[in-house]
């Protein structure tokens, strides 16, 4: 391979990684279409490389490399002048970006200030509806406590009574102004007491005799009177 030729394969070898990254990755559709011509140009320069110099003539050799650096220049032009305009429009991105970044951190700004506004007014009202809420719990539980007070003072004096006799019961209406319920008394056996201790209307009605005449000698009379254990009559004289 002479000089000319070992130049220009050096030459499209540097300028290779330019189209395309390190793992030939592609960097976009204009890298991709001169990443394709760049190839193709290493492949005929490849082929050349292989031919026996001894069968090219020297005229035919310089033509071919003569050729294929005009075909670099003009690839080599296209990407600096691709590259120049790719990276004007970056910097209109770039310029576009700033500017809208700009606007919307003033739009924030502006946001978060009213925010704060707005927050501090809510936070004052919620103050004074605390505030009153407050005053007019106290009003009202104090309204409250006297009307229990006078409850209380009327109901306190309010009975409920059931039953008959013995079993009669009496008790307070209302208990921390719930009202009660009434249970008469347990009835027992009726004794000559004067009382209906059976609870069935009647006062000593198992003792007709009590207070009747009685004989406790055949010349002497007496009074039938209830006996110590109440449940039995003597005749007393
Ligand atoms: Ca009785
Ligand atoms: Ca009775």
């Amino acid at each position: 391979m002479d000089k000319k030729r070992v130049m220009c394969l050096g030459l499209i070898l540097l300028v290779l990684p330019l189209f395309g990254n390190a793992e030939g990755t592609s960097m976009g559709k204009p890298f991709d279409e001169l990443w394709s011509a760049v190839t193709n140009l290493q492949q005929q320069i490849d082929v050349l490389s292989d031919q026996d110099k001894d069968f090219v003539s020297t005229e035919e050799h310089d033509a071919d490399i003569s050729s294929l650096q005009n075909q670099f220049n003009v690839f080599t032009g296209r990407y600096e002048t691709d590259m120049t305009g790719l990276q004007g429009q970056i910097n209109s991105i770039n310029a576009h970006h700033e500017a809208d970044v700009s606007i919307l951190q003033g739009q924030i700004d502006n946001l978060n200030a009213r925010c704060g506004n707005d927050t501090a007014n809510l936070q004052g009202q919620i103050d004074a509806l605390v505030g009153r809420h407050t005053t007019d719990i106290s009003g009202l539980q104090g309204q409250i406590d006297a009307i229990n007070s006078r409850i209380d003072e009327m109901q306190a004096t309010e009975t409920l009574t059931c039953g008959i006799g013995a079993c009669t019961n009496t008790v307070p209406k209302y208990v921390n102004r719930v009202l009660q319920t009434c249970t008469p008394k347990f009835a027992t056996f009726e004794l000559c007491d004067g009382l209906d201790n059976d609870c069935d209307g009647q006062s000593d009605e198992d003792y007709p005799q009590l207070g009747h005449t009685c004989f406790y000698s055949t010349s002497h009379t007496g009074t039938y009177i209830c006996a110590p254990s109440g449940m039995s009559l003597l005749c007393s004289y």
